[in-house]
């Protein structure tokens, strides 16, 4: 698929030197790798955030809170090969499956997204990984399969974090079947053409654009089809705060700041956030009628 190139994306927008530097070590790494180059040069203004800020600026609590823990902890912590999905609930073939069949049907595809954290920073993330709506048919779904729910590995010999309470873990996160299967939701496994740094969720983690980044769940090893919707471990730990939908929504403020506007990680001057993080266009309709000030 082919990412169309939004209207809010401007040429003019000033590329600082280091994202300009990050975007030309890309370009160099790709031609080298598998990228298909005619995706990567879409979204013209909005460069990628290099790779270094990639992966040392992360959210990963199951390794710490700090921004920096994760990228310091995770890559010698955590065990990702042999990895394997248990994938059960409302579906005719649920059972445990292996990471490279789960993987190998599909072609790798390469998805440049804005990422936009629920904190108020943002990144342009180049992805590689399946559309879900590829692999989640294999597993058919019964009529009674609305929601899916997704799993975080909790093993506290892998990742210090769970010692400490932030949480009630494993994390769980969760989308509306038609979420699940729009062709924007992507699993990751590689990012700027390499594989998932451990510190971003490897080796198989959920991107949803236009939702706020904790939807996005790493380091997935459960994948269930359900009939009620899941409570996630934000709406556990503070409803008031977090909603199932989550989506990136300027006119909905987080109850303790704005989020009006988003500072991208790299940049000094904050820019507006875009309605469904820029999405709009694509998503929009798998809200129509609701009330996004309720079902927040
Ligand atoms: N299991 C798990 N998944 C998670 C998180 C987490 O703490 N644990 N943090 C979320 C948040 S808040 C964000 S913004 C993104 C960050 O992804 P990145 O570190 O790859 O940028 O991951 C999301 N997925
Ligand atoms: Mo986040």
């Amino acid at each position: 698929m082919q990412i169309r190139s939004a209207p809010d994306l401007k040429d003019c927008d000033v590329t600082d030197r280091d994202v300009y530097l990050g975007r030309r070590r890309f370009l160099a790494a790709a031609s080298s790798l598998l990228l298909p180059v005619p995706a990567m040069a879409a979204p013209a203004g909005d460069a990628p955030t290099p790779f270094e800020a990639v992966s040392t600026y992360n959210n990963f609590y199951e390794f710490g809170t700090g921004k920096d823990d994760p990228a310091r902890t995770a890559p010698d912590r955590l065990i990702t090969r042999p990895w394997s999905v248990a994938v059960g609930g409302e579906c005719a073939r649920p059972g445990r499956i292996g990471l490279e069949d789960l993987l190998k049907p599909h072609r790798p595809e390469e998805r440049i997204y804005r990422l936009r954290c629920v904190e108020g920073w943002s990144m342009v993330v180049p992805w590689t990984g399946v559309p879900l709506a590829a692999v989640l048919p294999r597993f058919e779904p019964t009529s009674r399969a609305r929601f899916v729910e997704f799993t975080t590995l909790a093993d506290p010999r892998q990742m210090p974090g769970l010692r400490a309470g932030v949480l009630d873990w494993p994390y769980v996160e969760g989308l509306r079947l038609d979420e699940a299967m729009h062709p924007l939701t992507l699993l990751a496994t590689g990012l700027y053409g390499r594989d998932l740094p451990a510190q971003n969720g490897a080796p198989l983690r959920l991107v949803v654009p236009w939702k706020y980044g904790f939807k996005s769940i790493k380091s997935i090893v459960s994948i269930r089809f359900v009939e009620t919707m899941p409570t996630s471990s934000w709406m556990k730990a503070n409803p008031r705060e977090y909603g199932f939908y989550s989506n990136v929504n300027p006119q909905v403020d987080h109850p303790r700041w704005s989020q009006a506007t988003e500072r991208r990680i790299g940049e000094f001057r904050r820019r507006d956030t875009l309605m469904f993080n820029g999405y709009a266009d694509q998503v929009a309709g798998l809200y129509a009628g609701m009330d996004l000030k309720a079902d927040f």
